[in-house]
């Protein structure tokens, strides 16, 4: 029988279920999962990508969140104005903590340190508030005048009915700049999820392809899924350049829109968050024919694997030369580091409930760290970034496809460009390279581990009580909550004002945090009020 540092998961999870009402605890069942991979690499299956239960307090964002927060929020050079109250602008303003290199783009254009919003009022709700967005795009026009506006739709306008795209049209064709809409209205979909779909559609709608220049570099590829969280992307720039891998565009961490049209120049797409960012790689594929990889650079071994395989996509041994002397190079200061620290980090168990990749990638580094993860779950990924490649996602039950404008992208006859050949493509495939593929959590995760998806805060709490693990990874809205249990909060997605994590250099950096959380005497010192005097128990008792 499977065990869970001593415990039975299956008596575990009946016991957290019993708390719900059957018809809630039906539902949570489903997405709480105790892992089995099979001798096929195959995973049981988890229900994910669905709504969540009312009343359950989530961990997830919304859909305006995901498309403007995330996806297009750390391009420098677009003007991002949302249309609404002021809240959501002011609310997704640099919280994520993707940071950019202004120096990069020649016109030094960077919008990232404004927060533009048609600051909707009661009038506009009544009366519509089409006018008040054309003036906005109008003063950020005649005050920046930047390359490109885009808008981004808040609950009340689609509730209200404003037509963005229509103004965009307009206010494109008055000025002569690229203007676009994206109607991600919070209330779309089930979490972030779907505003990643809409933000991918539309970036690819009204952006890639634009500019068919080849510009310079012998590996030219293009970074999908990476958001610069704390200087990540900028890392993985350095080991590039270093490499003499040529990045073409990134998708979307110290970006520019110049690089967004341009990218289907690129030779490859490598993806490091397939779930925010896999229709892009999908619809690039279809329209240009270029083919899709996923790499992984959290962790220094993850990094040198992709690195690896980056090069062997390339087939020069120039370039496999160059990957191997790099990772020899930059290899041995990581190691020292693990050493030193992983007398101190082995055998601790680590907890991580985050978005849709990172709880999934973060187990890399615990595990170069000798670290256990007891459990893990996103916020709102999907079948795929659970289960692994050999099971895709229904699409019929995909919350993400309902409400959702879909585009249908075809194969652009004059452009399209196989970048490799039938032939090379079925070698590399004979030898065990995987393109398109689905790289999920479970059949990395030992059986017994216990996989929840969507996790609420009353799991959380009984998680905690029960297993009392070393460390807990998720965000701000959880963070004091389980630091009040005694247990150390890392930020997987702000990083707590922390990072790179990413790469080579990133892997070091997390070492010396997760050493200094997990062994720091502070938590001991923590007791609850209840705790120290029994008599409020009653007072505070929620459970
Ligand atoms: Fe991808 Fe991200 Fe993530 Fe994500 Fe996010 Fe993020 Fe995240 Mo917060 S794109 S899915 S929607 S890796 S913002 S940089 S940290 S939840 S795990
Ligand atoms: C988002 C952004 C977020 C929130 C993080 C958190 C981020 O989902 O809108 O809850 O701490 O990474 O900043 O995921």
């Amino acid at each position: 029988k499977v065990t869970l540092d001593n415990l039975d998961p299956e008596e575990v999870k009946a016991r957290i279920m019993a708390k719900y009402p059957p018809k809630v605890a039906r539902k949570r069942s489903k997405q709480f999962v105790i892992n089995k991979v099979g001798e096929d690499g195959k995973t049981p299956v988890i229900n994910a990508n669905v709504r969540t239960v009312p009343g359950l307090m989530g961990q997830r964002g919304c859909c305006y969140a995901g498309c403007k927060g995330v996806v297009l929020g750390p391009t420098r050079d677009i003007i991002n104005i949302t249309h609404g109250p002021i809240g959501c602008g002011f609310y997704s303003w640099l919280t994520r903590r993707n940071q950019t290199d202004p120096e990069s783009t020649p016109d030094g254009h960077n919008f990232m340190t404004y927060c533009f919003s048609t600051d909707m009022q009661d009038e506009e709700i009544i009366f519509g508030g089409e006018k008040k967005l054309k003036q906005a795009i109008q003063e950020a026009y005649d005050n920046f005048k930047p390359k490109a506006i885009a808008v981004f739709s808040t609950c009340p306008v689609g509730l209200i009915g404003d037509d963005v795209h229509s103004v965009c049209r307009e206010m494109k064709e008055k000025l002569g700049i690229n203007i676009f809409g994206f109607s991600c209205e919070g209330y779309k979909g089930v979490s972030q999820s779907a505003g990643h779909h809409i933000a991918n559609n539309g970036i690819f709608k009204h952006v890639v392809g634009l500019d068919d220049t080849i510009k310079e570099g012998k590996y030219r590829i293009n970074l999908l899924g990476e958001y610069n969280i704390g200087g990540d992307a900028f890392e993985i720039e350095r080991i590039f350049d270093k490499c003499g891998i040529t990045q073409v565009a990134a998708y979307s961490g110290n970006s520019s829109i110049d690089a967004f049209a341009n990218s289907h120049t690129a030779d490859l797409n490598c993806i490091m968050c397939h779930r925010s960012i896999n229709y892009v790689a999908e619809m690039m594929e279809t329209k240009f024919g270029v083919p899709w990889i996923k790499v992984n650079f959290i962790g220094a071994e993850a990094t040198a694997k992709s690195l690896r395989k980056i090069a062997q996509y390339f087939g020069e041994q120039e370039l496999i030369d160059k990957v191997e002397e790099v990772i020899a190079e930059e290899l041995p200061e990581v190691e020292a580091a693990c050493a030193e620290v992983r007398p101190r980090t082995e055998g601790k168990r680590a907890m991580l409930f985050v978005g849709g990749s990172r709880a999934h990638h973060y187990q890399e580094l615990f595990g170069e760290l000798g670290m256990k993860t007891l459990s893990a779950g996103y916020e709102f990924g999907h079948r795929d970034d659970y289960e692994g490649r050999k099971v895709l996602p229904d699409i019929k039950v995909d919350a993400d496809s309902r409400n959702i404008e879909e585009l249908t992208i075809e194969k652009d006859p004059e452009r399209f460009n196989p970048r490799i050949s039938e032939e090379r493509k079925a070698e590399l495939e004979n030898s065990g390279f995987e393109f398109n593929d689905y790289d999920g959590m479970m059949p990395e995760m030992p059986d017994g581990a216990m996989v929840i998806d969507d996790l609420s805060q009353w799991e959380t709490d009984q998680l905690i009580k029960i297993f009392k693990p070393d460390l807990f990874c998720a965000g701000i809205k959880e963070k004091y909550t389980v630091q009040k249990h005694g247990i150390p909060l890392k930020q997987l997605h702000s990083y707590d004002y922390g990072g790179p994590y990413a790469g080579f250099k990133g892997a070091i950096n997390f070492y010396h945090e997760i050493d200094r959380m997990v062994n720091s005497r502070v938590w001991e010192y923590m007791k609850a009020p209840w705790d120290k005097n029994p008599e409020l128990a009653a007072t505070y008792a929620c459970d």
